[in-house]
């Protein structure tokens, strides 16, 4: 199996701008480092919606929701296509809100397949309008691909036209639940809100904190992890950068502090990725306009680089 990175600026997103110049600052860490990576591997780029960060935004609870909605699309249809030409697609964000269209495009692929989801990540974006605290939809990939009966913790009150298109997001690719709650792990979320406590622990959501990586090991967690989703027949790994601990992950738009080394990160990630099962493979939210010296860029490039290297060891 072949790569192919698909470049997905999304930006409007996030509440800092910046993430959608993510992938170039990727880029620019391969070139200063000498590499051939973005050379080797088959690119291609969905098309951004950015300029509609100039036009005012629908809804308070779901910021520039239309644009969302036509990235979503557009990345689904690309991840299925790349999985359908029996590729293995590498997403390149971008704000994390591009995480809808990866799932979306992975069950349109492979719609009877039950998809395990490794989210690592400071965040668990699983709010939805209703409960949103930013309006931001990068906090909100998990929900739009989960169950909508289980996001009944209805803290705002939204318009007609965002409860339309909320449903239309959650139908792309039309299969709408994507994931079950049973087939998510995430490792290193640390930062979250009421709402999403609440449907974490009612859903039992598998977790591993900084601290049990630490203490069981990288090796021991991995293990567990893909015990946990053996019933699962696929898996997409979506990493975001500001898992890291923010003493390497100044440039990214929300650090929290107690995160992951890069080192950690990155032997986590090439373990897991030699699961035959895992089928996809994302990395979100390099902010370079946040940067000093594109070091958050760098650590993700070379993630990038061990990452494809154990992929094309197994
Ligand atoms: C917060 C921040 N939970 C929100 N989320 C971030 O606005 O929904 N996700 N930064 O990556
Ligand atoms: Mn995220
Ligand atoms: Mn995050
Ligand atoms: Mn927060």
């Amino acid at each position: 199996k072949s790569l192919k990175i698909i470049e997905v600026k999304s930006e409007i997103g996030a509440g800092t701008r910046g993430a959608s110049l993510g992938v170039d600052a990727i880029k620019i860490a391969a070139l200063d480092y000498g590499s051939r990576f973005f050379k080797k591997h088959a690119c291609v780029e969905v098309p951004n919606e950015n300029h509609l960060l100039l036009e005012s935004s629908g809804s308070a609870y779901a910021k520039r929701i239309s644009g969302i909605l036509t990235m979503t699309e557009r990345l689904s249809d690309m991840v299925r296509d790349t999985l359908n030409e029996k590729h293995f697609p590498v997403v390149l964000g971008g704000d994390h809100s591009c995480a809808a269209g990866t799932i979306a495009g992975i069950k349109a692929a492979y719609p009877k397949s039950r998809l395990g989801l490794i989210w690592i990540d400071a965040h668990a974006d699983i709010h939805s309008p209703y409960t949103t605290p930013s309006g931001n939809m990068h906090g909100m990939p998990l929900a739009i691909s989960l169950d909508e009966d289980n996001l009944n913790s209805k803290v705002n009150q939204l318009d007609q036209e965002t409860i339309n298109y909320w449903y239309q997001l959650k139908n792309v690719g039309n299969i709408a639940p994507k994931i079950k709650y049973e087939d998510l792990v995430m490792i290193s979320v640390r930062d979250t809100e009421k709402p999403e406590d609440y449907l974490l622990r009612k859903n039992n959501v598998k977790m591993f904190s900084t601290a049990e990586v630490r203490k069981r090991g990288v090796e021991r967690v991995v293990i567990e992890t893909m015990m946990y989703l053996d019933h699962c027949d696929i898996i997409l790994l979506s990493f975001d950068v500001d898992a890291l601990d923010p003493t390497s992950s100044r440039g990214t738009g929300t650090p929290v502090t107690g995160g992951l080394t890069e080192r950690e990160a990155g032997i986590m990630l090439s373990r897991m990725v030699t699961n035959p099962k895992v089928c996809c493979f994302e990395i979100v939210e390099v902010n370079p306009t946040l940067d000093r010296e594109n070091q958050m860029a760098e650590h993700a490039f070379e993630i990038l680089v061990k990452v494809t290297n154990a992929f094309r060891n197994d």
